[in-house]
């Protein structure tokens, strides 16, 4: 029986100091979702008989059947406490690495959450991944430690074994706690620091650098669990008991007469009670004696667990009694003893009432939003909240007041869309009839029947006045009337069908949103603010008191729409209301065709839109998809941009080759969004590709040693004789390669040469341009605008220092003979200007600088300067796919040596013989942007200012008219730049070591000793490679730490959960690129290596599998010899 109404939760919304808003969090498994259904069930919304096993909020037929959650979901619960009411609405979240995402779209509606840990694992991968998201979003985490009947039943730990077990997992727990405020506390000092030099000039010689001052003057007890503070829950969801220490504290004070107050503190730690003096006295374990604790606490559930475990009746009655409980006769004769226990212990320490009286205590509710969250959920990117425009700054205090309001603005945020079948929306369930509703019936059917009656005898009824907007047909007239009303009626139901056959079958977008400011109301027009939009940008044009009813001059990533539907988010169910005021979570339709996954909703232009989301996976397993019949590529194609919208980390792309490619984080999420595909968004069958794993290709120093580990010398080369002729023909005519791997090249106008070097680069250097990507990218816009003169960016202080801090790493390095000054030789990153490769100049007479922002370099003109563009084209080009197997290359540097151009007059009159013709349209061509973008004059110009048709150039002027036609036979000639500077690469690539780096899983396993062996057998049949192996304390659970290559973890976790029978399960989490150290192009050349292997050398070759497998897919020629050496030829004779 549901005991809330909707009416009493529409009350309790409107009192914002009573709402709590919370999620659930932890790692796989620990329980979250059966601790929901506990709670829920205190709302008597399912029975309490079946919390735990209903799994509730799983409400996907997959996630009942693997029995994980894949998705975030929300209800409403209701909960009293002493004379204070309080709403709860709840968010239960997936634990699985691959739904993370679906984590942090919970987090950012809430205020507290519940930090899951099982009493059995402790402190998991996922544990401390989702206190860090907590973090990040600045919410108050509470703790439950759960599953602590594994340690009675399946451990058997005596309760002080517990207690010290109990007291490591918090102390772990901390720690993770303690680094991330640590790291934060430590950041800000540095930034204050900065701006205090900034500000004052003090000598740096004086300073000494003490690390730890921040430290000691800030107050972080409040950021610890521990039980005294209130904030940890100790319980066992699945036999529904769960306690806080104040609850034993305040019983044993009447019991044994110690204050309360002093209980509590004393409680947990190690403290121990002298019965004799009714004394608490401290330090236990010297005197043997045991804690508190342990006495008070643990004896007792102990000693109740192991009376009903070994089924001795009296004893059960006699604590049953004891603690005034009622146990109902069929639990008491139940067979099975867990179900018994339940009914004891849910009795005597309710987990909801423990775990919601807690939350109450000591989250927030929304009206104490914090000044940091508001300004952290304000400012996108590098942005501080000072340089918001004024009216966006006034936003802030909305959000602290948090107001219900008429005036107050209405703030929204959209974390994610979910998908609701339209029969399963409020407004097209059909609904039982309200009392009112059946008493107008009833007095209609009466009404009819008196007419019926008076008609039979010829009397007439008294005449009513008719009223016009009640359906009741009165009167004499009330026959035809009825006939047409009953018409109409048929009509609407007619037209009901047809609507019901429509939305049949259809998936209607609810958004998962929060109310932060001000109510929302049903049918109310509101902005839909994208990621981009930029209030200050905006109010230049709009007024800031401007409504989303007026109309409104187009503003770009702004929209307007109506909020068409409210409802209360219940589970599985959603209930329909009129209004939500502020503070409150909530489910909105109507918004599918405005947002896409997560969105900003505002009647106030000034708001702007909030940081996007943390997300902690990176999506990596991508496959390509298709129809099973090509007519139902229509379907497909609708199908995937609805997973797209479900989904908050998937994402949907058509290759250049034209495939559509799904990119999911990890194989669960994989296969959900595949059933997702099939049998909800585009209902078609599919066929999917093998999962393509992507590579990444870079170049090694040449080896010391051959694959026999013999030292390389040079005598002992053996002259494979075709090995060196294949090499020649891999190099055409033209190109000049020296020793050291110098590649020279003209251009086929023979107008240029450019000599070019690839290097690898140090290991850390290609971290460090992995890791500031966004901030390179920043830099390349900075230098754009810079050069277009635009002073549109305001250079912000925090990003120069950053971009300072990263010249300065680089520098660090990058460090020896072969790297002098390289640095600020640096012309290009690539691939995308921002990839992890570099570009650098090195001859004389150029110069040009990635660092511009920084005020470094002085604009010079040179004619080089001219075919820049051309020059850093070909690098990104050459930089995107590589010549291996075209995957993106990764950690090279290109060093330009030489780069001669023949004098401008040169060209020109080259030019000239080669095509004379284009003297004649030369007019035409300086107005015809698209040949004219070809020419010298014009590239200048886009490199000067940009404007083509005003003030030309000096130089340009002064230059002979006929030099503006470059293109000769070959095509134009920045164009025949960019393509010799790519094969430039390609080969200088070439003449080095080539390596394959393979994209790698980091996997944590947790296996018990009897499978320990299998869980390695398995990792080293998967190239896998073991970092650290480590037992957890108290149990005999390893844990390892393991490396494993992408392109072989598919299938993995299945395997390894078959192989230990479901012992060991690993999470996977996609860590970093390695170097696979095998040469993919190996062919045995010395004596050592020939004598080993054999001539053919057909050894496996892991790396030249994955080239030649990658190749094969993207319908490269491949070099296999399929038969080589055929020793004999067998004829199958047929049989007659
Ligand atoms: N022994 C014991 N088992 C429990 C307890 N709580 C939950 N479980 C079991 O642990 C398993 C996982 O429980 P769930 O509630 O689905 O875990 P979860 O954290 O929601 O898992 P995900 O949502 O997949 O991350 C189930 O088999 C539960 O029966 C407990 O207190 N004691
Ligand atoms: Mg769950």
């Amino acid at each position: 029986m549901v005991l809330t109404s909707v009416e009493k939760m529409v009350g309790l919304q409107k009192k914002t100091s009573g709402i709590r808003n919370i999620c659930i969090l932890a790692h796989v498994d620990h329980g979250k979702t059966t601790l929901a259904d506990c709670l829920i069930s205190s709302n008597g919304i399912i029975s309490s008989r079946l919390a735990g096993k209903l799994r509730y909020l799983d409400s996907r037929e997959d996630e009942q059947i693997r029995g994980i959650t894949m998705k975030s979901s929300a209800i409403s619960l209701h909960f009293v406490k002493g004379d204070q009411e309080y709403l709860i609405n709840l968010i239960d979240s997936p634990g699985h690495v691959d739904f993370s995402s679906e984590v942090s779209t919970a987090v950012r509606l809430c205020d507290g959450c519940i930090i899951v840990v099982d009493a059995v694992e402790g402190v998991c991968p996922q544990t401390q991944a989702v206190l860090r998201q907590a973090w990040l979003e600045n919410i108050r985490p509470v703790l439950v430690i759960n599953k602590i009947d594994r340690l009675i039943v399946e451990l058997k730990l005596t309760p002080q074994e517990a207690y010290l077990h109990l007291k490591n997992i918090l102390e772990q727990i901390n720690a993770v706690t303690g680094a991330l405020f640590t790291s934060k506390v430590l950041e800000e000092r540095a930034e204050k620091e900065t701006e205090s030099e900034n500000v004052s000039d003090t000598a740096p010689g004086d300073q000494i650098y003490d690390w730890s001052t921040g430290l000691e003057d800030t107050d972080d007890s409040h950021l610890y669990f521990s039980p005294e503070h209130g904030n940890v829950v100790f319980a066992s969801a699945i036999d529904g008991w769960g306690f806080g220490i104040e609850h034993f504290a305040k019983l044993y004070s009447q019991k044994i007469g110690i204050k309360p107050t002093v209980l509590l503190k004393t409680l947990w730690g190690d403290y121990y009670l002298n019965t004799k003096a009714k004394k608490i006295m401290k330090g236990d374990q010297s005197k043997g004696k045991k804690p508190l604790f342990v006495q008070l606490v643990l004896d007792n559930i102990w000693s109740l667990y192991e009376a009903v475990m070994k089924r001795d009746k009296e004893k059960i009655e006699k604590i049953v009694t004891s603690l005034g409980l009622k146990i109902g006769p069929r639990e008491s004769r139940h067979a099975d003893p867990k179900v018994q226990l339940n009914a004891i212990c849910s009795q005597w320490l309710p987990i909801s009432d423990a775990v919601l009286s807690m939350v109450c205590n000591k989250v927030p509710s929304p009206l104490d939003i914090t000044a940091e969250r508001v300004e952290k959920l304000m400012c996108v990117g590098a942005r501080t909240f000072d340089s918001l425009p004024p009216e966006t700054q006034e936003l802030k205090s909305a959000f602290m007041k948090c107001s219900s309001e008429g005036t107050a603005p209405v703030i929204v945020f959209v974390s994610k869309m979910f998908p609701v079948d339209s029969k399963a929306l409020p407004q097209n369930k059909p609904r039982p009839l309200t009392q009112e509703e059946i008493a107008h019936r009833r007095e209609l059917a009466k009404r009819r029947h008196a007419e019926k009656l008076a008609a039979s005898q010829g009397k007439e009824l008294p005449e009513e006045p008719p009223s016009e907007n009640s359906s009741e047909v009165a009167g004499n007239t009330g026959d035809r009337k009825g006939e047409e009303q009953q018409l109409t009626g048929q009509g609407d139901s007619m037209t009901s069908k047809a609507v019901k056959e429509e939305t049949e079958n259809k998936e209607s977008f609810i958004a998962f949103a929060r109310v932060f400011s001000g109510v929302a109301k049903r049918g109310q027009k509101i902005f839909v603010l994208g990621p981009k939009y930029d209030p200050a940008e905006s109010l230049h044009k709009l007024s800031a008191q401007c409504s989303p009813t007026s109309d409104l001059p187009v503003v770009p990533h702004m929209t307007c729409c109506t909020l068409e539907n409210l409802y209360l988010l219940m589970g599985r169910e959603l209930e329909d209301l009129e209004e939500v005021p502020a503070g409150n979570v909530l489910g909105i339709g109507g918004l599918q065709d405005f947002v896409l996954k997560s969105a900003t909703l505002s009647t106030s232009p000034a708001c702007p839109p909030f940081t996007p989301l943390n997300f902690e996976a990176t999506p990596i397993v991508r496959v390509a998809v298709e129809p099973k019949h090509p007519s139902e590529m229509p379907q497909l194609v609708r199908g995937m941009k609805l997973l797209n919208q479900a989904d908050p980390c998937v994402q949907v792309l058509i290759q250049e080759t034209g495939e559509h490619v799904l990119v999911t984080a990890g194989e669960v999420h994989l296969q959900r969004c595949l059933d997702d595909l099939r049998e909800r968004f585009a209902k078609v069958q599919i066929s999917v590709s093998a999962p393509i794993i992507p590579f990444r290709e870079t170049i090694t120093r040449p080896p010391k040693v051959d694959m026999v580990n013999e030292e390389i010398g040079k005598q002992q080369k053996v002259a494979v004789i075709h090995q060196t002729k294949e090499d020649q023909n891999k190099i055409p005519e033209g190109v000049q390669v020296d020793s050291d791997g110098l590649v020279t090249i003209s251009t086929p106008n023979k107008q240029a040469t450019l000599s070019v070097r690839a290097m690898p680069l140090p290991e850390e250097v290609t971290r460090l341009l992995e890791e500031n990507s966004d901030l390179i990218r920043t830099m390349e816009q900075l230098s754009t605008s810079l050069n277009e003169d635009k002073k549109t960016h305001e250079i912000n202080q925090k990003t120069l220092d950053r971009i300072k801090e990263f010249k300065q790493k680089l520098e660090k390095n990058l460090q020896g003979r072969k790297w002098r000054n390289a640095v600020d030789q640096i012309w290009s990153f690539g691939p995308r200007k921002c990839g992890p490769n570099i570009l650098l100049y090195n001859f004389e007479g150029y110069k040009r600088s990635v660092w511009q922002c920084l005020g470094t370099t002085v604009k010079e003109v040179s004619k080089y300067r001219d075919f820049d563009n051309s020059i850093v084209s070909g690098f990104q080009l050459a930089t995107l796919s590589g010549p291996m197997c075209e995957e993106p290359l990764m950690g090279v540097c290109f060093i330009v040596e030489k780069w001669e151009i023949n004098k401008v007059g040169d060209i020109l009159s080259t030019s000239r013989q080669d095509s004379g013709e284009n003297d004649a349209t030369e007019h035409q061509q300086n107005e015809d942007n698209t040949l004219g973008s070809t020419d010298e004059g014009h590239s200048a110009n886009e490199h000067q200012d940009g404007n083509q048709s005003g003030t030309e150039s000096p130089e340009k002027i002064s230059k002979p008219k006929g030099e503006l036609s470059l293109a000769d036979c070959y095509g134009p000639f920045s164009g025949q730049l960019i393509a010799t500077m790519k094969e430039a690469c390609r080969y200088a690539l070439q003449a080095k070591p080539q390596r394959l780096m393979a994209a790698m899983y980091t996997c944590e396993i947790m296996a018990t000793a009897e499978v320990l062996g299998r869980v390695y057998a398995v990792l080293s049949k998967r190239e896998g490679r073991v970092l650290q192996e480590e037992m957890k304390e108290g149990t005999d659970v390893f844990i390892i730490k393991a490396v494993l290559p992408v392109a072989e973890s598919f299938g993995f976790a299945d395997e390894i959960r078959k192989r230990t029978s479901g012992l060991a399960s690993p999470q996977l989490v996609f860590s970093h690129w390695e170097i696979i150290s095998s040469d993919p192009f190996w062919v045995p050349t010395t004596e050592e290596e020939y004598l080993h292997f054999g001539e053919k050398a057909d050894s496996e070759n892991q790396a030249r599998k994955y080239m030649n497998a990658v190749r094969k897919r993207k319908g490269l020629y491949v070099e296999e010899k399929i038969v080589e050496h055929a020793e004999k030829q067998r004829t199958l004779s047929r049989n007659k």
